[in-house]
C-alpha cells in the first residue's frame, strides 16, 4: 500500500485518482492543431540566415541572388528594420546597474554568436525560402570570442559587446548578516578554523544543457484580420501578447496570441524569440500571414539554452558535521543576450542552497556574464537544480570528512518536522514538510542497509565493479510566485493567476484557465478539481486556455505553478459559483441558503429528502424565470489568485549505481524518489512527471551537454552528439510519497513539474562519486562519462 492509499487526499470521488488524460488522444495522434499544422490563405514562410560565427562583423549583406530565387517575396537583413526592428523586451534587469545590451531580433553590424538571425528571406513555400536563404551573400569580419566563462571575468578578457567595455552584466548578492536572517558567514569560517571544525571549498561546474523539447518552435502571425493574431508554440501566450504590445505599440486588445497544442517546453518555451518578433513584423510589413518553423537543428543552436554556472562553495562546520555557515560564489553564464529571465535563473538558486537544513549565517553572490554563445534562461527547475546539486555534493563531502554516512550529516542538519513552519536563512518561511518520513519510505523501498553492506562486500574484496549509494534530500521553491516577492526582487510583473468557472444551461462545466500546459495534462487534473467541487461529472468539465481571446488574463506555465496558483484560482472560482448556485437552490427550494447543505453536486435542506441538483440550479438560472429578484442571470465566477507564500514540495532521492573501475563503465542499478508533493490530484499524472523529470536530470549527470569548439561553434548540434536519453536508456523507478499538506492553497498541494529533475542530478553524481571514493576520488565533472570516470579513478583530472 502506498503512502497515497494510507492517507487519502480528501475521500471524495476524483482528487486522489488515476484518470487517464483526456488530452493524449488527440496529442498523440496528432489529431490536433500543432502550430506547424495551421495553414491560412495566401500563407508565406520563413527561413532564417544564420551567422556561423560566435563573433564577427557584418561587412555587407547581398540578398540580390535570394531575391530573384523563384517565389520569394522579401529578403530582409538587420539594416533594413533597423530602426522599426529596435530590441527585445526581455532582460528583466537584477540589479539597477544591470549591463544589457540591446538584442535586435536581426543582428544589425555584429553577429554574436553562432546561430543569430542576420537575414530573413519570405517565400512562398518553406522549401523555397530555405533553398533561397542558402543564397544570401554575408560578408563576415570575424572577431575575437568570448567563449570562456571563467575567462571572461578577467582583466582584459575578450569582450562578447566590445561597446560595453565588459562582459560582466550583473552581480547579485545576498548576505545573511545584512540581511539580518541569519549571521556573517565570514565569522562562521573563521570560527570553523580556529576551533578545530571544518572548512570545506569544493567548485562545481554546471555544464550547458539543451531544453529538447519534441516540437520545435513555431510561428504564425495573421495580420489580416481585426486583430493580429500570432500562433506560436510558446508557453507563456498572455506575457508574449503584453511583450509584443509593449514593444510594437499595438494595443494589446488588438493583438491575440494562442498557444495551441504545444509539445513540450522545459523552460525552452518561456521566452520571447527573436524569431517570433520577425514573424511579427514581416506579417505587418508584407500584410500576409506569414509561418515560421525552426529545423531540429536551428532549436538546438538558437532557442535559449540552460544551466552554465561555476559554483564555488564554502562550507563551515563544526567538527562533528554540525553546519555554522555557507558562501556561495557562481559564475553564470548568459550567453550573448540576456533573455527573458535569464538573470533570475541563478538568482532563484540564492533562495535554495541553504535547502531543507539550518544554516546559521549565509552569504550569496552571483555575477551574470556576456559571453559570445547562444543566450541561457530557463531550464526545468531553473536555479533550484543548480543549487540543489550544489548544497547536495557538499553535504557528501561533509559526511564523508566527518566520517558517518551521507545520511546521518543529512539527519543531523535538516529541518525537523516539528520545526514547521522555519523562516530558513535565506528568508523564506517553510510552511509544512517532513524529511523524516520521506527518507524513512525512501530508505526502505530502496532496502538502503542490505545496499550499504553489499557496498562493504565489494570494497573488502576488491571487485573491478564498485556499488555506490547516491542520496538526494532536496526541497524546492515553486508556485511562481507572491507578486510582493518579485515586488521585492524589482521584478516588473506578478505572479497571480486567473481561472474562469462556468456552469452552462446543460449542466456541463466550462472552465478557462491562464496557465497554459504544453505536456503537464491541465485538462484532465483541473476537470478533476472541478467535478469534485461542484460533484459534477469529470466528464462533463471542459478547460479550455492558451487563447488570450479566450483566457483574456494569465501568466502561463513555468515554475511548477499552475496547480498551486492556478489550481487555486480555479478553486476558488467554483466556489464562488457554488455560492451563487446556492442562492438560486435556497430561491427553487423555498427554504433558507443557511439551512442547505451542499454534497455530490445536490444542494438538499438539512433533515429533509427535499433537495435540487447543481445541474437543475444551472438550467434554472439560464431559464430565469424563477430567479430571486435583482440575481444576475448567470453562473459564471471568476478568480484572480495571488498566491500568499511559495509552496516547498521536497523529497528523497537514492540511486544505487554499479561502476566499472576498469573502464569507468556506469549502469544505474536502483532509482527510489520518495516525494512530498502535498495532496495529489492525479497520481498518474504525477508519476509521469516525477519519471520525465527523473529522466532530464539522470541526463545532466550522465550524458548531456552542449559542447562549443574553441571558434565558438555549437559540436553538439544534433542529437547524434547531444544524448538525449531515450527510455530505453534508464530504468523502472520506484516511486512513493509522503503527504504533508501545503499551508498556502486550500488543497494542500505543492508543485511536480520539476522536482524530478531537481532531485535526480546530485543523487545520481553522488552515487557515482560514493563507488570511487574509497579510491580517492572526491569529484567528477557532469556530465559523469566512462571518460572522465576512468580518469578520475586513474589520478587524471576529471574535469577535462
Ligand atoms: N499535479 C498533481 N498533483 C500535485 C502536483 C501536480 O496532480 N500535487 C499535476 C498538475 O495538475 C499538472 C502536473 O501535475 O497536471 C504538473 O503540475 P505543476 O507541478 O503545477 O507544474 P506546471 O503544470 O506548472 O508545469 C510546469 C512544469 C515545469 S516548470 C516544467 S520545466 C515542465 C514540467 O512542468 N515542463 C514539461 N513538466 C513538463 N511535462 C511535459 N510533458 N512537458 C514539459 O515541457
Amino acid at each position: 500500500m502506498t503512502a497515497l492509499e494510507e492517507h487519502p487526499a480528501t475521500p471524495a470521488a476524483e482528487i486522489g485518482r488515476d484518470r487517464r488524460r483526456k488530452e493524449d488522444q488527440r496529442l498523440i495522434t496528432g489529431r490536433t492543431r500543432w502550430t506547424d499544422n495551421i495553414v491560412l490563405p495566401g500563407m508565406l514562410h520563413l527561413a532564417m540566415v544564420r551567422s556561423p560565427f560566435a563573433h564577427a562583423k557584418i561587412v555587407s549583406i547581398d540578398t540580390a541572388a535570394a531575391a530573384e530565387a523563384p517565389n520569394v517575396v522579401a529578403v530582409i537583413t538587420g539594416r533594413d528594420v533597423a530602426e522599426e526592428q529596435g530590441g527585445l523586451p526581455n532582460a528583466w534587469p537584477i540589479t539597477p546597474d544591470q549591463v544589457t545590451p540591446v538584442h535586435p531580433p536581426i543582428a544589425v553590424d555584429r553577429a554574436t554568436f553562432a546561430g543569430e538571425v542576420v537575414a530573413v528571406v519570405a517565400a512562398r513555400t518553406a522549401a523555397e525560402a530555405r533553398d533561397a536563404a542558402e543564397l544570401v551573400d554575408v560578408e563576415y569580419e570575424e572577431l575575437p570570442a568570448a567563449l570562456d566563462l571563467r575567462a571572461a571575468v578577467e582583466e582584459g578578457a575578450v569582450l562578447a559587446h566590445p561597446d560595453l567595455g565588459t562582459n560582466k552584466s550583473a552581480l547579485w548578492v545576498f548576505d545573511s548578516g545584512t540581511a539580518g536572517t541569519g549571521g556573517d558567514v565570514e565569522e562562521a569560517i573563521t570560527k570553523a578554523r580556529a576551533d578545530g571544525g571544518i572548512v570545506l571549498e569544493r567548485e562545481y561546474r554546471q555544464q550547458r544543457l539543451i531544453p529538447a523539447f519534441m516540437e520545435p518552435r513555431s510561428v504564425v502571425v495573421d495580420p489580416t484580420g481585426e486583430q493580429i493574431t500570432m500562433w506560436s508554440a510558446t508557453q507563456i501566450p498572455h506575457i508574449l501578447r503584453f511583450l509584443l504590445a509593449a514593444v510594437t505599440g499595438v494595443a494589446e486588445s488588438k493583438v491575440r496570441v494562442i498557444a495551441p497544442d504545444v509539445g513540450g517546453g522545459f523552460g525552452g518555451k518561456l521566452q520571447s524569440t527573436p524569431e517570433e518578433f520577425i514573424t511579427f513584423l514581416l506579417a505587418r510589413r508584407l500584410g500576409k500571414p506569414v509561418k515560421y518553423t525552426e529545423t531540429r537543428s536551428e532549436s538546438l543552436v538558437a532557442g535559449h539554452h540552460g544551466r552554465d554556472q561555476w559554483q564555488k562553495l564554502t562550507l563551515a562546520a563544526t567538527a562533528d558535521g554540525t553546519v555554522t555557515g555557507l558562501k556561495v560564489e557562481l559564475l553564470a553564464d548568459l550567453g550573448s543576450y540576456v533573455a527573458l529571465v535569464g538573470g533570475g535563473v541563478p538568482v532563484l538558486g540564492a533562495f535554495m542552497f541553504n535547502a531543507i537544513y539550518k544554516i546559521p549565517a549565509y552569504h550569496f553572490a552571483c555575477q551574470t556574464v556576456l559571453t559570445n554563445k547562444t543566450w541561457t534562461d530557463a531550464y526545468r527547475g531553473a536555479g533550484r537544480p543548480e543549487a540543489t546539486f550544489g548544497i547536495e555534493r557538499i553535504m557528501d563531502e561533509l559526511a564523508a570528512e566527518v566520517g558517518v554516512d551521507p545520511l546521518a550529516i543529512r539527519e543531523k542538519n535538516w529541518i525537523t518536522h516539528e520545526e514547521f513552519p522555519f523562516t530558513t536563512v535565506a528568508g523564506l518561511t517553510y510552511d509544512s514538510g517532513n524529511y523524516e518520513a520521506a527518507t524513512a519510505r525512501a530508505k526502505e523501498m530502496f532496502g538502503y542497509d542490505e545496499l550499504r553492506a553489499e557496498q562493504a562486500k565489494r570494497r573488502e574484496s576488491n571487485d573491478p565493479v564498485q556499488l555506490g549509494i547516491g542520496i538526494s534530500t532536496f526541497t524546492e521553491m515553486c508556485g511562481l510566485a507572491p507578486s510582493r516577492v518579485l515586488g521585492s526582487l524589482d521584478y516588473g510583473a506578478g505572479g497571480w493567476e486567473h481561472a474562469s468557472v462556468r456552469m452552462l444551461a446543460t449542466g456541463k462545466v466550462e472552465v478557462v484557465t491562464g496557465a497554459s500546459p504544453h505536456g503537464q495534462g491541465h485538462e484532465t487534473a483541473f476537470s478533476q478539481i472541478v467535478a469534485d467541487r461542484l460533484g459534477v461529472p469529470f466528464e462533463d468539465v471542459e478547460v479550455l486556455h492558451g487563447d488570450t481571446q479566450i483566457a483574456h488574463r494569465g501568466l502561463d506555465t513555468y515554475g511548477s505553478r499552475s496547480l498551486v496558483v492556478g489550481g487555486e484560482a480555479v478553486v476558488r472560482a467554483a466556489d464562488k459559483v457554488i455560492e451563487k448556485a446556492k442562492v438560486v437552490a435556497a430561491h427553487l427550494l423555498e427554504a433558507s441558503a443557511d439551512d442547505l447543505e451542499f454534497s455530490g453536486g445536490r444542494f438538499s435542506v438539512r433533515g429533509t429528502d427535499q433537495g435540487v441538483s447543481i445541474a437543475e440550479v444551472a438550467l434554472a438560472t439560464f431559464a430565469a424565470h424563477n430567479l430571486p429578484d435583482g440575481l444576475e442571470p448567470s453562473l459564471d465566477s471568476d478568480a484572480t489568485y495571488d498566491p500568499v507564500n511559495f509552496s516547498f514540495p521536497h523529497g528523497t532521492h537514492l540511486c544505487a549505481i554499479e561502476v566499472d573501475t576498469e573502464t569507468g563503465a556506469l549502469s544505474m542499478r536502483k532509482y527510489v524518489a520518495c516525494d512530498d508533493i502535498g495532496t495529489v490530484i492525479n497520481p498518474l499524472i504525477v508519476a509521469g512527471q516525477v519519471h520525465g523529470g527523473l529522466v532530464q536530470g539522470i541526463a545532466q549527470a550522465l550524458w548531456e551537454e552542449a559542447v562549443y569548439d574553441e571558434a565558438g561553434t555549437l559540436v553538439s548540434g544534433s542529437f547524434v552528439d547531444y544524448l538525449l536519453p531515450t527510455a530505453a536508456d534508464t530504468i523502472t523507478f520506484d516511486i512513493d510519497h509522503t503527504i504533508t499538506p501545503a499551508t498556502s492553497n486550500t488543497l494542500g498541494t505543492k508543485g511536480v513539474g520539476e522536482a524530478g529533475t531537481i532531485a535526480s542530478t546530485p543523487a545520481v553524481v553522488n552515487a557515482v562519486v560514493d563507488a570511487v571514493r574509497h579510491l580517492g576520488v572526491h569529484d567528477i565533472q557532469m556530465p559523469c562519462t566512462p571518460e572522465r570516470v576512468w580518469k578520475a579513478i586513474n589520478g587524471a583530472s576529471a574535469h577535462t
